[in-house]
């Protein structure tokens, strides 16, 4: 059990954080031997037969509106199915709500202050030429990595030129697959009159494989079986839910249109500070109709995705490679659907910070089980590694969660950080057992305090109550926590 999965307050964890720093340092040092996060060397492994495999699919834009995170309205029986075989991490948060940034943030297990990335517009290469990645250090020990669809969001091509999903240095091969055009046919419309050309939904004529995520799901199929006799680290990055809201017909059918809820009241109201969700929000231009029309499109294309997931994990089944290959179900942040009167990402809100993750390990002892302990996604790198048996490279940020893995009763971190910037203004919160606690600009431009015991919604901001001016300081405490001196600016230096 490690030191950070037993803290009991706030005081202690920020205690044992910087405990957990000071073992890190330590281990470290050690592992140096091995490898570092930043060598450009290969490893030269031969590959190991006997080594687990690894699928990670990761969902764009999902947040925890699935049935097996408690939502009754939402069609998932296969990320159910999932959540029930493996470990469904209950408070598992993002490092950045923006896919370029958070997907860089796990994929190298750095926190977004060490990556310097910080919008979709930058190619993580250009500030991390060096680093090695996820994929990469299980391509470096002999792996056969490969990745369909929306794995990284930016890298270079092999000329230099910044190009959507593809990173050439982690993959043997990775490759994005069109839609057809029977698959861009169908029923639909823009609910924002074209002021805002994503916010259009499309119910598809043709099948699954006319679309992007069912051709994705079709090919992973192959490739599974192609590979079954390892090892592979094969990553599959499904598109839906995110924008453009398009799925096939069937999938708009699961949902009758008078069935579709939206927030109303407090959970749909503007938040007081106007930091705390961009700018433009698309639901201006929208009335209650609207909503419920883009929120059914939404899910439809959530249920699309479940069913592509659930084509891969039958043939898991099929193939018998369960006890032979773990498995990563995430997304990339969570997504607000009108709450606090927002419909997108880049907030550090709940809704956006937490976002399902789902792990398979064979022979774990928790599997089966949910967890409610805290976990990043920086944590997810290091947990893939130890469950295959290798050892980590130095300069990792996060904390593998293997230990819950065995033991989801553990408590988890003492603390989970996000961080968004809104052109020259910093976000920072940190979410701690109980509180949610955010400050902008250092909180010159505001902070916020939510009580999950009695606001998960976090509709009533408590940053200013007397009575709690220890939890904020509690809490600010924590943020200071997260950026140990030395550290800053793009720049990650191990420790
Ligand atoms: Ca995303």
């Amino acid at each position: 059990m490690g030191i950070g999965f037993r803290v009991q307050s706030l005081a202690e964890g920020v205690s044992a954080m910087r405990a957990n720093y000071r073992m890190g340092s330590m281990a470290t040092t050690c592992a140096v031997l091995a490898s570092s996060l930043f060598s450009s060397a290969t490893a030269g492994a031969a590959p190991d037969r006997g080594r687990l495999n690894v699928l990670l699919v990761v969902v764009d834009d999902l947040g925890c509106r699935l049935a097996c995170y408690g939502d009754p309205d939402v069609r998932s029986p296969n990320v159910d199915r999932l959540a029930s075989r493996g470990v469904r991490f209950d408070r598992a948060y993002c490092q950045y709500p923006v896919c370029n940034a958070s997907r860089t943030s796990f994929l190298t297990g750095l926190r977004p202050d060490s990556t310097g990335v910080l919008s979709n517009e930058t190619p993580f290469r250009d500030k991390l030429p060096d680093v090695v990645t996820l994929p990469q250090f299980f391509r470096q020990a002999g792996y056969h990595t490969e990745a369909l669809g929306k794995i990284f969001h930016i890298g270079r091509d092999t000329q230099g030129k910044p190009t959507l999903f593809l990173e050439q240095k982690s993959w043997v091969e990775n490759r994005n697959f069109p839609a057809t055009a029977t698959g861009l046919k169908g029923e639909g419309r823009n609910l924002t009159g074209g002021k805002i050309p994503a916010i259009h939904w499309l119910s598809a004529e043709g099948s699954d494989e006319d679309q992007p995520d069912g051709r994705i799901a079709a090919e992973a199929m192959r490739l599974l079986e192609a590979h079954r006799d390892g090892p592979f680290f094969l990553a599959v990055g499904f598109h839906k839910p995110h924008d453009p809201f398009n799925a096939p017909k069937a999938y708009f059918e699961l949902y009758p249109p008078d069935q579709i809820r939206v927030p109303q009241g407090i959970e749909g109201r503007l938040p007081e500070n106007r930091l705390s969700i961009p700018p433009n929000s698309p639901l201006a231009a929208m009335g209650d109709a609207e909503q419920r029309e883009l929120k059914r499109a939404y899910l439809a294309g959530l249920s699309f995705m479940d069913a592509q997931l659930g084509k891969v994990l039958d043939t898991l089944d099929r193939l018998k490679l369960w006890e032979t290959t773990a498995v990563v179900f995430m997304g990339d942040h969570g997504y607000h659907l009108g709450e606090h009167h927002w419909w997108n990402k880049v907030t550090v809100f709940e809704h956006c910070a937490r976002a399902p993750l789902i792990v398979w390990a064979p022979g774990r002892q928790g599997m089966g089980k949910s967890a409610r302990g805290l976990v990043e996604f920086i944590d997810i790198y290091p947990t893939l590694v130890e469950v295959c048996g290798l050892t980590p490279p130095a300069g990792l940020e996060g904390k593998s969660m293997r230990p819950i893995l065995d033991d989801p009763s553990l408590r988890g971190k003492p603390a989970a950080y996000i961080k968004v910037v809104r052109g020259k203004v910093e976000g920072r919160s940190v979410r701690s057992d109980r509180w949610r606690y955010t400050e902008w600009d250092g909180g010159q431009a505001g902070s916020e305090l939510y009580d999950h015991d009695s606001d998960p919604g976090e509709n009533q901001n408590l940053a200013g109550d007397p009575k709690l001016a220890g939890i904020v300081a509690e809490h600010k405490a924590l943020l200071r926590a997260e950026r140990p001196s030395g550290q800053a600016g793009g720049k990650a230096v191990a420790r």
